[in-house]
Parts: C-alpha cells; sequence; structure tokens
C-alpha cells in the first residue's frame, strides 16, 4: 500500500469521482409529506424492539426540507458526484399505479439543485424501502414484485433521465433478501430462508426488468449499474474445512450475486449447498438473460472483511443440525462503533478479485465509511481523527487495488451525514458531517475536511 497520501493521489487516475452517498429513508424524515404512503421501514420502525432507542425515520435528518442547504455543503466540500436514493412510495404511492407528481418534484428540484452546483447526481432506484402495499401482497419473495419495481424505475426515470446520467437500481440485494427475510433484523423482519432466496432472485430479476426497460427508453448513452455489498472472507487455515467455509460464505455473500449479473448463471456450488437445505432459487425461462442484461458500472460498498472457519467450538465440523460449520473468528484488529473489524487490505484484495473475475465491468466504490463514537467540542466541531484515519487507509487500498489491475472509478463516502442507521438508529453516526439532532444544524467533521483536501489535491495534480 502507498505510505504517503501523495503516493495516494498519484496512483489514482485522471477523472477518479470523489463524492458522497446517503439513502431516502435514513434522511429525507418528511414521511408523510405531499401523498408520501409508509414503506416497510415505516412499518418496521413501530415494532417493539426492532430499532435501538426506538427510533424512527420520522424526522431524521429533514432533508426533505433542507435540501438546497445540504447540496450546498456538497458543493463547499469540493466533491463532484452525488449518490442519493429515490422513496418509491413518494414517487408511487402504495407501490402501483401512475407518479405522484408532488413526490416526484422534490427529486426534480434536487437534480436541478446539484446541477446547478456542478455535482453529477447518481440516482438510487431502491435502497430497501418497499410500499408497504407491495410486502403485504408478498413483498420480495413475490414474483410480481420484480415487475412492480421495473414499472416504478421507469416512471423515475422518464422524470430524470433527461439530466441524470447515472442509474443505479439497487443498493446491496444481499442485506434486502438477508437482513430482512432471513435474519430478520431489517425490514420487513422475516425469519424465513427459503423466502429469502427467492427474494434474492426476485430483487435481481427486477434488476434486469428496470434495466432492459431504461436501456430501452433511453435516446442517448447512459450508464446503469448495481451496487453490491462484499468482502474478502479470508481462512482461518489452510485446512479444508476452512476453505470450504470461506467458499460457502463468498458463495453466499458474493458469487450468487455477482455470477448471474456478469456471467448469466447462479454458481452452481451454492445452488448445490441451497439443494441441500431443500432450498431453490425460482428461476423461471429467460430470467437469467434478463438478470443478465449488460451494465456499464459496478458499484461496490465495502466497510469489513472476516476470518472464516469450518469447525465449530468443538472442534467438530457439522452442528447440531448436520450442517456443515460456518463460523468468523476475529482478525484481531481496532473496530469500528460498529464493532466492525477494520481491514483495509480486505478491500484491495475485494476489488483486485473482483477485476480479475469479472473483468472488463469499471467499478466504482458506491460506500465506505465508519462510525466511530463522535464527541463534538462546545462549537459542535468533530475532530474525527479515527474516521479521517479510516478513509485514508481505505483510499490507500483502493489505490493498492488500481496499481494492481483493479478498474476503480470512483469513491463515495458513506456518509454525506449522521443518519438513521436501520436497526442501530441514531446512535450510530457515519456522517462527514455532524448533524445535531435537536437544531438540526450541520457541521462538517475534520474527515470532511480532509476529504475535500484530498479531492483538491488529485483534481490539482
Ligand atoms: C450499508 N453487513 O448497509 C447501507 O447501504 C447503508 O444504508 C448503511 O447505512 C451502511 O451500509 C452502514 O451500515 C450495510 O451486515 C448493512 O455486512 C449491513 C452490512 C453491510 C452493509
Amino acid at each position: 500500500a502507498p505510505v504517503t497520501e501523495q503516493e495516494l493521489i498519484a496512483s489514482l487516475p485522471a477523472g477518479f469521482r470523489w463524492g458522497v452517498a446517503t439513502s431516502a429513508y435514513q434522511i429525507e424524515g418528511a414521511v408523510d409529506a405531499d401523498g408520501r404512503t409508509p414503506s416497510i421501514w415505516d412499518t418496521f420502525c413501530r415494532v417493539p424492539g426492532a430499532i435501538d432507542g426506538g427510533d424512527t425515520g420520522d424526522v431524521a435528518c429533514e432533508h426533505y426540507t433542507r435540501m438546497p442547504a445540504d447540496v450546498a455543503l456538497i458543493c463547499e466540500l469540493g466533491l463532484d458526484t452525488y449518490r442519493f436514493s429515490v422513496s418509491w412510495s413518494r414517487v408511487q404511492p402504495y407501490g402501483t399505479g401512475p407518479a405522484n407528481p408532488a413526490g416526484l418534484a422534490f427529486y426534480d428540484r434536487l437534480v436541478d439543485e446539484l446541477l446547478a452546483q456542478g455535482i453529477d447526481p447518481w440516482v438510487t432506484l431502491y435502497h430497501w424501502d418497499l410500499p408497504q402495499e407491495l410486502e403485504d401482497a408478498g413483498g420480495w419473495p413475490a414474483r410480481d414484485t420484480a415487475y412492480r419495481f421495473a414499472d416504478y424505475s421507469m416512471l423515475v426515470f422518464d422524470a430524470l433521465s433527461d439530466r441524470v446520467n447515472t442509474w443505479t437500481t439497487l443498493n446491496e440485494p444481499w442485506c434486502s433478501a438477508m437482513l430482512g427475510y432471513a435474519y430478520g433484523v431489517h425490514a420487513p423482519g422475516r425469519q424465513d430462508f427459503p423466502a429469502a432466496v427467492s427474494a434474492v432472485h426476485h430483487l435481481l430479476l427486477g434488476h434486469g426488468l428496470a434495466t432492459e426497460r431504461m436501456r430501452a427508453a433511453s435516446p442517448r448513452k447512459i450508464d446503469i449499474g448495481i451496487t453490491l455489498n462484499a468482502a474478502t472472507a479470508y481462512p482461518a487455515s489452510d485446512a479444508e474445512p476452512d476453505l470450504e467455509a470461506v467458499r460457502r460464505a463468498d458463495g453466499m455473500g458474493a458469487r450468487l450475486y455477482l455470477d448471474p449479473l456478469v456471467h448469466g448463471r447462479y454458481p452452481a456450488d451454492v445452488v448445490a449447498d441451497l439443494a441441500e437445505q431443500g432450498v431453490e432459487l425460482p428461476v423461471q425461462d429467460g430470467d437469467l438473460a434478463t438478470i443478465a442484461a449488460p451494465i456499464d458500472v459496478l458499484g461496490i460498498n465495502y466497510y469489513f472483511s472476516q476470518k472464516f472457519t469450518g469447525f465449530g467450538e468443538d472442534g467438530r465440523t457439522v452442528d447440531a443440525d448436520g450442517r456443515p460449520v460456518t463460523r468468523t473468528l476475529p482478525l484481531d484488529r481496532p473496530r469500528t462503533a460498529m464493532d466492525w473489524e477494520i481491514v483495509p487490505e480486505g478491500f484491495t484484495d475485494l476489488l483486485v478479485r473482483i477485476g480479475r473475475d469479472y473483468p472488463g465491468l469499471p467499478i466504482v466504490v458506491t460506500e465506505n465509511g465508519a462510525a466511530f463514537h463522535d464527541v463534538p467540542d462546545a462549537a459542535g466541531f468533530v475532530a474525527d481523527a479515527d474516521r479521517t484515519a479510516y478513509f485514508t487507509s481505505h483510499l490507500a487500498a483502493v489505490a493498492a487495488a488500481i496499481r494492481q489491475g483493479a478498474d476503480v472509478r470512483g469513491y463515495l463516502a458513506w456518509s454525506l451525514l449522521d443518519n438513521f442507521e436501520w436497526a442501530y438508529g441514531y446512535d450510530k453516526r457515519f456522517g462527514i458531517v455532524r448533524v445535531d439532532y435537536t437544531t438540526q444544524a450541520r457541521i462538517p467533521k475534520q474527515s470532511a475536511l480532509h476529504l475535500k483536501e484530498l479531492a483538491e489535491r488529485h483534481r490539482a495534480r
């Protein structure tokens, strides 16, 4: 890895993007404004015990009304790209039928504001906030949701594609499917593994249907992509059960998505693992060709990596149900406030490996960042040396990956603002800008000023 910031900056290519990301439910608030209807997150936040502190996205950062000032903030920080998501139930209440002009108008103004400040708008169509009616009709485990998503995508596309060049269909389908339908820690809070596996397929199908329709409708060249969360799975040893645990973890976490998207087939070993559990992906004729519709950019969100073993604490390689053990072990690294280990070289290894196994697809880091226990001074300023170091080491990891052949075109920090961190509520702060939730005042942290300086030096070099 490069030692100095000078070397880091020197190894990032010309035209490398510097930006910041958010998502609708995490920042907007105004959940009843202008015809918006509830999403699965509005519902899930009302389940007792679901969210730390009983927090909800009802108010969040009040971005819905403070949007122009927030865009000005991005501009002040010298960032060239802003990735935000669209709230489905604002734009299409109840998840079906015609567009809601009042809801669309917000994103229309946001895009105009960004363009006026010289910031490239990157739209994510789905960042986890499914309209509640569609969940009531079966949610992502139901095939129809994929078609509903494509219809909704076209409402947004028709309204914004004259000004928006870069479109992301889904954010982190692994999280939607597994955290939402298998582990039950995210909305809609279901614990049903077969349903979660169906959700994986219908999320990918929705991505493919939306991609095909946007491409066909666009009179000019646009960039379409999807964002995946991924990590490097390291084996605890070279023992066969440890290597098998890595294969299973990486299969369910990464290849189950990347293989159909890029190669048009599900990974045979993962399909076999699922079959052993009596679970099947509900693939119909033609689905895989749709899922593999060509994309222009692959978004990667990276936070941490993990070490895996195939041995249980008792030394056995199968658990009480006779299933193979897949267990994580600490890498003995410092941790963030999320308790996630800080593993920058896992980022390098991930990007190099994706570049090698899925060649020809430009990568953009669509999220990277960390929550720490911020301590503001009397003026509200946070001297977040820990977050600043996290950004520097992970940008160095990106630079190292590029030197090893990965085609990485940009880096978007998560997140512009402290915001609603899903099941953790407001207690976990990922912002490069502090939000005082009493006054809604925004104050850039040290890490924001650091990113600004790095971006400036890179551009001026
Ligand atoms: C991402 N995991 O979520 C999301 O895209 C953001 O909305 C979120 O705020 C951010 O990361 C920080 O959590 C993830 O368990 C949630 O591996 C969980 C995991 C990864 C990403």
